[in-house]
Formats: structure tokens, C-alpha cells, sequence
């Protein structure tokens, strides 16, 4: 079994590979990967000899490459983790968003076509159905919610999701989606609200948290994601769309408390800055779904997840100080510097 993983030395990708390499050590997993900022080669450094693994730098958007690939390792299965995933540069810059996860989806998909692939997975997010009210706790995502995306990354997902399942339709291309709630844990890059936090908070430095700090997300240890995407490449039903997240909802400010109590740092760090445009208010996953067809359930309480999370940031200041100290920086002064 032959597994094309797209995105794969960004955060979520590269902990699918970990996982499937640990889970299926018989299979075969190929990484693609245009490597942009946020693709990180020495994440993969403890695969990269595993025999079973083959790493290609390829942009998901060029054809010819997508398909030689094709030829030469005649997958049986896709899995499109290949996206630009922040918000806050989709705001910024939205045409590289619509690029990559519109029509880099369509040229996997059309490879799937071409060379007969059995299964292919998007990776989707639960920002597609756009957000909830904070004063309905009642009301959750289900996978019959209607699509009604807020930021251009949350569009481009939408799109994506949208032309995956008209290739269902249309051409009969055997697909699923997953659209899963906010992810944390290892490899998970600076840019994101927790591993910003935790890198700003061991620097000493302001802990910028959006307007109110009421937002809610809810948060899903990667390690459960990845087990979810396994289930639902050899199990779930074609043409299916799953929700995968865990019931764990909580604000960004009790979060960013959680991280200063963690690392033993005063909370008058934290710093309110001016709202993002168009914040989504909250998420909130109805698993029932997946849970009922494919018995998945998360293993990892968040109690037991942000303290996994913090020691691995502890215990690897390299991989992210490496970050943080590079071109990043002009991003962050960017984002941050007048806020
Ligand atoms: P990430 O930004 O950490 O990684 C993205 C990876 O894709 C990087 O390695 C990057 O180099 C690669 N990439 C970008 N453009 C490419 C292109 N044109 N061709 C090939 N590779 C390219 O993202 P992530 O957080 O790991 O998210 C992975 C996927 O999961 C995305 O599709 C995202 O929408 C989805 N998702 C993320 C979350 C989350 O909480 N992080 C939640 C739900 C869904
Ligand atoms: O500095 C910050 N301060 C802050 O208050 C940052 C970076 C974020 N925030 C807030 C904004 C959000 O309400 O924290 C929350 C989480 O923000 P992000 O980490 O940027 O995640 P989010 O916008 O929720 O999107 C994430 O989850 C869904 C991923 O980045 C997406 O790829 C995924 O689809």
C-alpha cells in the first residue's frame, strides 16, 4: 500500500507520517511538499532513512511534477494536508490561499483521475461552516450544517471542499473529507495562538491576545486527528463528509492563562490587541458522525494534552527557536509591531 501524503513537514502532516509509519509499518508513504515557510525538512530528519519513506519537494499546483510523481509511485491513496493554513495571512494576502487550496486540491484530484488512484482524502477544516454564537451553547457543526465560510482561508477551504465533491459526483472519484476542529501538540508552528504563547511567554515577552480573548476554539491533540484520517481512509464511505473534534471548547484567554500557569509566568503579560477582521466567534464539533460509523473518540484530555505540548517545546527549543529567529521575524514585527 502506497500513501501519498501532502503537506507532510508542516505540523499536521508530519505527525499523520509519524503515524502511519508507527501504525502501518508496511506501508509506503510518500511526502510531498513544496517546503514554503512553513514546511520544515528537519521534522521529518527521524524518517527520512526509513526505507518505507520517500520525501519529494513538489508545489501540489505543478502539474507535470504532481503527475511524474504519480507515474513513478502509482499511489493507492491521497491525503491532501497541503494548504496555507493561517488566518491572519490570509487576511493579509489571499491569492496564494485560493492557488494552493483550490486549485493545487484540483491537481491532486485530477492525478487521482488520471492514474486511478482508490482514495482520495481532503483534509478540511470545521472554519468552513463559518462560526457560532457564544450565547447558544446548544448549537454545534454537523456535517448537514450549510458552508459559510468568514476569512479567505476559510473560503479557500470551502472551494476545495466544494470541487472535491464534484469530483465525486461528476467523475465518480472515490473521495472523503474530513473537517476537523483546531489542532495542537508537537511541530505545531509559532505563528498559531498556542505555540505563539508558549514561545512569546518563555521569552518574557507580551502575550497578544485578540479583542476580548472570548473566542472559542475547540482544541483536538493532533495525535487524535491523525488516528480520525486513518479510520476514515480505510473505512469511512465514499463521498462522506466526517466532522472530527472532541467536545473541548474553551476561550482564548483561559488558554493563555493555562500556558502562563504552566511555565510559571505572571499574567501581567498578557496584552489585549486589536481584533482580527472578521473573528470567528466560536467552534464547536458535533462528533457523532464519526463517532457512531467509525467509533472514533479523542483519547487525549486537554488537561493531559497542553502538558505533553508545553514539555515538548521545552524540551525542543531548537526546532522553534530556529523559527522564531529567522524570517519569521519580519512576519511577526509585521503582524504585531503596531497592533
Ligand atoms: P501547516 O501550515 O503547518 O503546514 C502546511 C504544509 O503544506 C507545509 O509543510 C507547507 O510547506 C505545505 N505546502 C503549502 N503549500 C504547498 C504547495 N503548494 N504544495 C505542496 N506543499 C505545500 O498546516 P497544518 O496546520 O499542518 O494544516 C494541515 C492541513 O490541515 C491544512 O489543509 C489545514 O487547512 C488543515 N487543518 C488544520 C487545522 C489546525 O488546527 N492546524 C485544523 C483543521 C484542519
Ligand atoms: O496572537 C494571537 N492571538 C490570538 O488571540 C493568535 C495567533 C491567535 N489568537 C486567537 C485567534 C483565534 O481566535 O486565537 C485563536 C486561535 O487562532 P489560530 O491559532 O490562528 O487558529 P484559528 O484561526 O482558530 O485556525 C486554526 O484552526 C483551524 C488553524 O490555523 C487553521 O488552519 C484550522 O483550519
Amino acid at each position: 500500500m502506497t500513501v501519498f501524503v501532502t503537506g507532510g513537514a508542516g505540523f499536521i502532516g508530519a505527525n499523520f507520517i509519524f503515524y502511519m509509519l508507527r501504525q502501518h509499518p508496511d506501508y509506503r508513504i510518500v511526502c510531498i511538499d513544496k517546503l514554503t515557510y512553513a514546511g520544515n525538512l528537519s521534522t521529518l530528519e527521524p524518517v527520512m532513512s526509513n526505507p518505507n519513506f520517500r520525501f519529494a519537494k513538489v508545489d501540489i499546483c505543478d502539474r507535470e511534477a504532481v503527475y511524474q510523481l504519480f507515474e513513478e509511485e502509482n499511489p493507492d491513496i491521497v491525503v491532501n494536508f497541503a494548504a496555507e493554513s493561517h488566518v491572519d495571512r490570509s487576511i493579509e494576502d489571499p491569492e496564494i490561499f485560493l492557488r494552493t487550496n483550490i486549485l493545487g486540491t484540483q491537481v491532486m484530484m485530477d492525478a487521482c483521475r488520471k492514474f486511478g488512484t482508490k482514495r482520495y482524502h481532503q483534509v478540511s477544516t470545521d472554519e468552513v461552516y463559518g462560526d457560532l454564537p457564544l450565547d447558544r451553547p446548544d448549537l454545534f457543526f454537523t456535517e448537514q450544517t450549510p458552508i459559510h465560510a468568514s476569512s479567505p482561508y476559510s473560503a479557500s477551504k470551502a472551494g476545495a471542499d466544494l470541487m472535491v465533491m464534484a469530483y465525486y459526483r461528476t467523475y465518480g472519484l472515490p473521495v472523503t473529507i474530513s473537517r476537523c476542529s483546531n489542532n495542537y501538540g508537537p511541530y505545531h508552528f509559532p505563528e498559531k495562538l498556542i505555540p505563539l504563547m508558549i514561545a512569546n511567554a518563555l521569552a518574557d515577552k507580551p502575550l497578544p491576545v485578540y479583542g476580548d480573548g472570548l473566542n472559542v476554539r475547540d482544541w483536538l491533540y493532533v495525535e487524535d486527528h491523525c488516528r480520525a484520517i486513518d479510520l476514515i481512509i480505510h473505512n469511512g464511505r465514499v463521498g462522506e463528509v466526517y466532522n472530527v473534534g472532541g467536545h473541548n471548547e474553551m476561550s482564548n484567554i483561559s488558554i493563555v492563562r493555562m500556558i502562563c500557569r504552566e511555565l510559571g509566568k505572571p499574567e501581567s503579560l498578557i496584552t489585549y490587541v486589536t481584533d482580527r477582521k472578521g473573528h470567528d466567534r466560536r467552534y464547536a464539533i458535533d462528533p457523532t458522525k464519526i463517532h457512531s460509523e467509525l467509533g472514533w473518540l479523542p483519547e487525549t484530555k486537554f488537561e493531559d494534552g497542553i502538558k505533553k505540548t508545553v514539555k515538548w517545546y521545552l524540551d525542543n527549543r531548537q526546532w522553534w527557536e530556529t523559527i522564531v529567529s529567522g524570517e519569521y521575524r519580519n512576519y511577526y514585527e509585521k503582524m504585531y509591531g503596531n497592533r
